[in-house]
Parts: structure tokens; sequence; C-alpha cells
């Protein structure tokens, strides 16, 4: 029989806004915007995926403008006239040709994953070696940048069992405001839901050792990425000082980063992310390090739309331990949707489909309408 061939690849940037501007340390987004991927196979099955990151070049090396880029006119080309069906094959060809670009692997690996699930009739997850539950808890962002706003949109998620997990972005304020920010919280909260800080690297080592001690007295579960991804020393330290628990996120780029931060002992948690890694297989191979470390495992997110948070979701239900959950929420902060039928949030859990590929369709006419040309 002879193979399926990948016959086209294309990146869509799609710009879409969000229910209220959301403010990290490195940046305030004002709306979010999505790379898109079409993989389109001789066999008529077409696999989407999608290649998102947070503010332009903000927050990593890769811009949806980057990304459209280097699939176009490098990564794309590469796979056209590869066999569809074998995804170890077609991802160590562009492992092989081009360094790093792990947002756009991630998507293209999303999209190769999407259309073989379609052509074999079986969900993502399946294909990642099959799942061992069928939803996920899902964490919340509070960004406003407002403390009476953040406990209100809180108190709102508790009330309608969206979320009990709650994030809060800090960091791009000076320290001890930020403290009292998310003391406030957790004071208004309570017991009734677990609170988390992410700094997103702003502190340096001086600041980070008295504000994580304050935080982990004040009852916040875990601190992510409080210092810079570079200063390793310092991490170590802090992960072995700080009274809650140190995730690291922006500190894996790479396979390769976790595997050097769990031998370094720099964190207790790693934050997933597909897009750091290189897509859904690439991301498990995180996992396994982590698991054989010791180390707790995250569900993490760059905000991605409907497609991301499944592709990511597809690869979280197969893992055997999430400790602290996930923040899989990217699609409940957009207004406007690109696919016909909307990721299902219920019950403080994200459900992941059982339907072929990712169990997403593109609603090709809103597609077009959010386009960038
Ligand atoms: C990050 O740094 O974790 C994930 C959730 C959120 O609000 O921001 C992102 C990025
Ligand atoms: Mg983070």
């Amino acid at each position: 029989m002879s193979p399926i061939l990948i016959e086209s690849i294309q990146a869509i940037v799609v710009d879409l806004p969000t229910i209220r501007p959301h403010k990290l340390a490195m940046h305030t987004m004002q709306q979010q915007t999505l790379v898109i991927i079409r993989v389109r196979c001789s066999d008529g099955i077409e696999g989407i995926g999608e290649s998102t990151t947070i503010g332009g070049l903000a927050y990593g090396n890769e811009s949806p403008e980057s990304i459209k880029q280097n699939i176009d006119s490098h990564l794309g080309p590469l796979l056209v006239g590869q066999d569809a069906a074998n995804i170890n094959a077609a991802m160590l060809r562009l492992d092989t040709a081009a360094k790093g670009n792990t947002f756009a692997k991630s998507g293209l690996e999303s999209a190769l994953l999407d259309a073989q699930g379609k052509r074999i009739g079986l969900p993502v997850s399946e294909l990642l070696g099959g799942r061992v539950r069928d939803s996920l808890e899902v964490a919340w962002t509070l960004a406003s940048g407002d403390t009476a706003r953040d406990i209100e949109e809180a108190e709102r998620m508790l009330d309608i069992r969206r979320h009990r997990i709650f994030k809060l972005k800090i960091g791009a304020g000076e320290v001890n405001a930020d403290l009292k920010h998310v003391i406030a919280i957790k004071q208004a909260l309570g017991e009734r839901a677990s609170v988390r800080v992410d700094v997103n690297q702003a502190w340096d080592e001086s600041v980070a050792l008295r504000a994580c001690r304050i935080l982990g007295d004040n009852g916040i579960d875990l601190i992510e990425q409080p210092i810079s991804r570079i200063n390793r020393g310092g991490q170590i330290r802090l992960n072995q000082r700080s009274p809650a628990p140190i995730m690291a996120d922006e500190s894996i780029e790479s396979v390769e980063d976790a595997f050097s931060l769990a031998a370094d002992g720099a964190a207790s948690i790693f934050a997933l992310k597909i897009a750091k890694n290189g897509g859904p297989r690439a991301v498990l191979r995180t996992a396994q390090i982590a698991e054989v470390a010791g180390i707790a495992l995250y569900g993490g997110t760059m905000l991605e739309g409907a497609i991301g948070t499944l592709a990511s979701a597809h690869a979280f239900v197969t893992l055997n331990k999430l400790t602290w959950g996930t923040e899989l929420f990217g699609p409940l902060l957009l207004t406007e949707e690109i696919v016909a039928e909307p990721p299902v949030y219920r019950d403080f859990h994200l459900e992941v489909p059982r339907t072929p590929g990712l169990g997403l369709t593109l609603d090709e006419e809103r597609l077009a309408f959010f386009s960038r040309t």
C-alpha cells in the first residue's frame, strides 16, 4: 500500500478579542493571537493544530508572525511529500533540520496527530498510549490588576462551579503591594480555594527569598517561576528555602531543560506546556523525566484557543498523576470561537472528547472573519 502523503501545510494568524485585559509581569494582553495550522493529506484528511504564544515576543523566542514565517518558509516544505502517518519520522525530520522553534513544531505535531486520529478513528489521547481520566481540573488566572475585581471574579467562578484554583499574576508591581494584593485575595477566599502566584521571572533572588517566605506563611500553595530562568543557582536555593513549593515554567524551553532542572533539584513542580517542548508527544517526555525524578506535574497553557487547549489536554489525560491540576482555560479568556463546538467546562473540569483526533472542527466562516488575510 502506498503511503498517505502530506500535501500542503498552511499557517493562519488569527486575532481574537479577550473578555478583559490580562496583565502579566512582562505584558498586558488586550487580545490574543493564535496561529492555526492546517495539514492536508493525500487521503483527503485534514489535521488541525495551534502554535500560540503570549504578547508577541514578550514571553518567548517565537512570535505569531515568526511562527507563520518559519512554517511557510522552512518547516512546512520539509514535511510536504512525507508520510503523513509516520509522526516519529516527520518530527525527527524537523528536529534534524531546524533548531528550537518548539511552538511551531508543537502546532505541526498536533495537526499530524489530529489527522492520524481522524484517519484511524481514535482520539489523540489513545494515539498517545491511552487516557487514564476523561477530564482535567482547571485553574483560573486572576489578572485584572485590581484586588476587588479579582475577588469578585473568583467568587463568581466558585459560585458557578467553574474554578476553585486561582493563579494570580504578580511581579509587574512593587513587591510589597503585590504581596498585599495576594494575601487579601487568599484571606477573602480562605479554604474555599487554592491560591497560587506566577511571578513570570520578575524578582531577583534577594527579593524572592523574603517574598516566598511571606507567601508560604500566608497560605499560598505554589509559587511559579519567581526568578529568571537563567539564574539556576538562585532557583536551586529558592527550591530549598521556600515554604511553598516552587514551580518551573519559563525555565523549561525544551525537554533537555527539564532534564537539567531535575538533575540540579531546581524545582519541585514542572509546568508542562506542549508549546515549550515541541508538541503533545514531546511534552510527555518532560513529564516522564519529572515522574522518575519525583517532581510533581501541572498542566500549563500559553493561553491557546480550543485547538491548542485540547491538544494539551489529550496529552495530560494520559499522565499517571497531575498533582497540581491544569490551567487549560485559554478558550474561556476569548469572547469568540473559531471552532464549531467549543470545549466543555463543567464542575471545575475540562472534558476531553472521545471523538477521533482532537475532537474539533473549524468554523470556516468565523476563521475567515478573524484571520489576518
Ligand atoms: C504563564 O506564564 O503561565 C498561563 C496562564 C496565564 O494566565 O498566563 C499564562 C502564562
Ligand atoms: Mg507561568
